[in-house]
């Protein structure tokens, strides 16, 4: 049997009915849909960690093709199957912009903004679910590895353990997972936790993810926890170990770094300073326009310093990309309404015929625009409340090549675990960001360069193919200690010690 680290190097014509030995399953496929039969791949970090191991395994993809109603069969796209799952407008309204973006989205994220209760997202969810986890089992040749992403699809981990216990299952958690006292919110807290622990290895983005969610196991479930590692009872009486651990997420640094030694994007990096009027700096952010994203704070905070002439908007301009993200959410409309409003009052207080204190774009840019963007940027503003990672501070260092430039990183993100070398904030303290955006401006070169350095050997030492061999190291060893001692994984409950704390 094919293993996901064997590579495969025969390049037949696909069958896209077979059985595949390594599946990946997310809320969304890795493509849009361009035109009837025509498919367009979706940029993003994902894609270009697993579609290696999806070649080369003969793997299959199960994701939702992402237009409400559309039934298609599994079909190849550049070389990898990809077996679709059909939302209705209903699945989308109550399982996606529902439960997963209204429920699960704020409350993980430290509610921020309120979550949304209604058991009819709920039913959906696991109906959804269900038809996933369905598909998955339906794909997965025996003994298959099977990897489930993020928090549209917790409940899949238990739901295909079900249907295929001969399957090894991964699932990574994308966004942060709270603290109990958030967590216990949760109507349905005890279905989530039994539906990830379903799974052989639990990924999150930080230690502190891990831990909170084995905090919970403990508190909600009874169950052991020792180092990460989660004594499950078993239907037969048995007990299973679940590894929960952190598994930080990465980018693909070396498509960066070659793109910002290009020299057309080098050239449209000078073109964007030069229509910004060449002020001495420019600060740049980019973001989903999404409430976790802390882009008020930044402006408040940079239309404090405006007013009170600690910066002049001869000097300076910020550019924010805010681009356009679930806008169907009534939270996310109103946030729009918000930001823009707050943008129009400071340009409008600050801005001269020939210089602009925001440059704000509500647009989604092509990859190539935004490193010229990155490299066009002296300061990046990373400032947000609550993110699982933020690949955008790790973007931002691995595209300048030029060793020089300042992130000003939140603390409530996952990178700033690894990028220890940035200018590190707490954006609800508007002050102290003041002064942080203050100090990244006026930093030395020597400076900027001496952190630059370091960031950059972390995100380059650090790459998103490390991250997917990492987790599948892992999954490998379940397989082999259940392939070594001829069981399914679980022990007998004779001999083992009461697993209930
Ligand atoms: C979730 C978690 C975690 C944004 N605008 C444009 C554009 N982007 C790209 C960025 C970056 C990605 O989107 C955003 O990733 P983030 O990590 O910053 O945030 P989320 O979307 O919230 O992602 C997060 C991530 O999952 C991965 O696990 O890090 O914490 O919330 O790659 O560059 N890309 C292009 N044009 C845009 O206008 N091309």
């Amino acid at each position: 049997m094919r293993r996901p680290t064997e590579v495969d190097a025969e390049n037949s014509i696909m069958d896209t009915t077979a059985e595949a030995d390594f599946v990946v399953v997310s809320n969304r496929l890795p493509v849009d849909r361009s035109g009837d039969d025509e498919w367009r791949r979706s940029p993003g970090g994902l894609v270009a960690a697993l579609e290696p191991m999806i070649q080369s395994t003969g793997g299959a993809w199960v994701g939702w093709p992402g237009q409400p109603g559309i039934e298609v069969e599994p079909f190849e796209f550049d070389g990898m199957r990809l077996v679709p799952v059909t939302l209705s407008t209903d699945d989308v309204e109550l399982f996606y912009e529902g439960f997963s973006n209204d429920t699960i989205w704020p409350l993980y994220h430290d509610v921020i903004s309120p979550p949304a209760y209604h058991r009819e997202w709920w039913d959906a969810y696991v109906r959804v679910n269900e038809r996933f986890a369905r598909a998955a089992a339906a794909v997965a040749a025996p003994d298959a590895t099977v990897w489930v992403h993020d928090y549209q699809l917790q409940l899949v981990p238990r739901l295909l353990r079900e249907l295929r216990p001969d399957v090894v299952i991964g699932y990574f958690h994308h966004i942060p997972f709270p603290a109990y006292g958030i967590y216990a919110q949760l109507p349905w807290r005890t279905q989530v936790l039994e539906g990830l622990l379903g799974a052989d290895v639990i990924g999150f983005q930080r230690v502190a993810d891990a831990g909170n969610f084995a905090r919970a196991v403990r508190r909600r479930l009874g169950f052991e926890t020792k180092a990460g590692s989660i004594r499950v009872p078993t239907a037969d009486g048995g007990v299973r170990t679940a590894i929960a651990k952190a598994y930080p997420i990465s980018i693909d640094a070396a498509a960066y770094d070659e793109l910002a030694r290009r020299p057309d994007v080098q050239a449209r990096a000078r073109e964007i300073r030069e229509s910004l009027g060449d002020p001495k700096t420019v600060l740049f952010g980019v973001d989903r326009l999404d409430y976790t994203k802390g882009i008020g704070h930044r402006l408040k905070a940079y239309g404090e310093l405006l007013r009170e002439h600690r910066l002049d908007v001869t000097d300076v301009t910020l550019v924010q990309v805010a681009s356009p993200s679930r806008e169907r959410v009534a939270a996310y409309m109103q946030l729009r309404d918000e930001i823009e409003l707050t943008v129009g009052r400071i340009n409008g207080d600050h801005d001269t015929v020939g210089h602009t204190a925001i440059r704000y774009l509500h647009h989604a840019y092509p990859r190539e625009e935004m490193v010229a963007l990155y490299l066009a940027a002296d300061v990046m503003l990373v400032t947000a409340l609550r993110d699982g990672m933020n690949l955008v501070a790790k973007e931002y260092v691995a595209s300048r090549i030029d060793g020089w430039g300042v992130l000003v990183l939140s603390e409530f993100t996952g990178a700033a675990d690894e990028l220890t070398q940035a200018v590190r904030v707490n954006p609800h303290d508007i002050d102290g960001l003041k002064d942080a955006i203050v100090t990244a401006i006026d930093m030395p070169v020597t400076e900027q360069r001496r952190r630059m350095r370091a960031l950059r050997r972390r995100v380059r030492d650090h790459d998103v193919a490390d991250w997917s061999r990492s987790f599948l190291h892992d999954l490998t060893a379940v397989r082999e200690a259940r392939d070594s001692d001829g069981t399914d994984g679980t022990e007998d409950a004779e001999g083992t010690e009461d697993t209930r704390a």
